[in-house]
């Protein structure tokens, strides 16, 4: 149980470090010259500041979705200095300026609904709270999504995203074999360009071919199919070096906070808070925050599996 604790906290700061590392290089080619967490982190993006909304609403509303108050609460936190993408911010705007919460996000993108990655960037609390309870975690991260993500695409790369984040967590580090983890993966009602990119996972993960391959056939863009298959990716082929899920992740470039952020993510549930050096921590902007909600988050989870 203790290491329970140390995953869901690692999960929580590994996303907010992955978002700060990443957030300097965001656009470059690879391969990014990475520089040290140092120099260049420490402060996070929309990635972790929708996270955060994510957290607050759930913790208040005992791990269930409330529409009207998530929305609230991403409205009440909206910085624009975090760089949202252009359709989360339009239909923050427009919630803020009194439609119903449901509405603007069906609106975007001239009725399409959008399929960027913002509903998977701020997902993991939902796949550690539900990392147990599949059902309930597919219902929750969809629900959590369509504030600002209604397209198809948008909304299954937050419950893939989610159901990693759930399997990371309760993933042996010394046995967990990247090949069962994607079958786990693979047995989820995706639509096929999802599909498509977890088979080509498998295929690298045996046999890894040039990364500016990978780059191109898995993506490394702002949508959700772009982003969400390689940060697994990223993951899967270090499972025992927090660092190196980070690092190769930017160096990958393109959407690189939230690639990061989110195998940051990914690495933290399964290898634990000891994983990140404390240095790093200490420097993390509003680290006492993230910490007490994913301290909260973990009792949330106990209360509501010891009933
Ligand atoms: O998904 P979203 O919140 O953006 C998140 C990204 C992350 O990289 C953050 O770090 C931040 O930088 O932004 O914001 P959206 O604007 O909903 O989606 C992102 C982009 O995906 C859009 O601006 C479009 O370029 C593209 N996109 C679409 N294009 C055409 N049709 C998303 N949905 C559509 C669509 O339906
Ligand atoms: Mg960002
Ligand atoms: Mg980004």
């Amino acid at each position: 149980m203790k290491h329970l604790r140390s995953r869901f906290l690692g999960s929580i700061l590994g996303s907010v470090i992955g978002d700060s590392w990443g957030a300097s290089y965001e656009g470059r080619y690879y391969p990014v010259d990475v520089e040290d967490f140092q120099l260049v982190g420490g402060n996070y993006t929309d990635d972790s500041e929708m996270m955060k909304g994510v957290l607050e609403s759930l913790l208040i509303n005992n791990g269930e979705f409330n529409g009207l108050h998530m929305a609230k609460t991403f409205v009440k936190n909206y910085d624009y200095r975090r760089r949202y993408g252009p359709g989360a911010t339009s239909v923050l705007m427009q919630i803020k300026d009194g439609l119903p919460w449901d509405r603007p996000a069906k609106e975007a993108f001239y009725g399409a609904g959008s399929f960027g990655n913002g509903a998977a960037m701020r997902i993991c609390p939902v796949g550690l709270l539900y990392h147990n309870d599949l059902a309930k975690l597919e219902t929750i991260a969809d629900q959590v999504s369509v504030i600002t993500h209604t397209h198809r695409l948008g909304r299954e790369g937050a419950i893939l995203q989610a159901y990693a984040v759930a399997l990371a967590v309760q993933a042996d580090p010394r046995t967990l074999e990247p090949i069962e983890f994607m079958k786990k993966l693979r047995s989820l009602q995706l639509s096929k360009v999802y599909h498509q990119k977890l088979e080509r996972i498998e295929t690298y993960l045996s046999s890894p071919p040039p990364v500016d391959r990978i780059i191109s056939q898995l993506g490394v863009n702002i949508i959700a199919p772009e982003s969400v298959p390689i940060a697994i990716y990223n993951f899967l082929s270090n499972t025992s070096n927090f660092y190196e899920v980070l690092h190769s992740s930017i160096t990958c470039g393109g959407d690189t906070d939230t690639i990061a952020c989110m195998s940051g993510a990914l690495a933290g549930a399964l290898l634990g808070v000891k994983a990140i050096p404390k240095n790093w921590i200490d420097i993390l902007e509003d680290v006492d925050i993230f910490q007490q909600m994913a301290k909260d988050l973990f009792d949330l989870y106990l209360k509501k599996s010891s009933k």
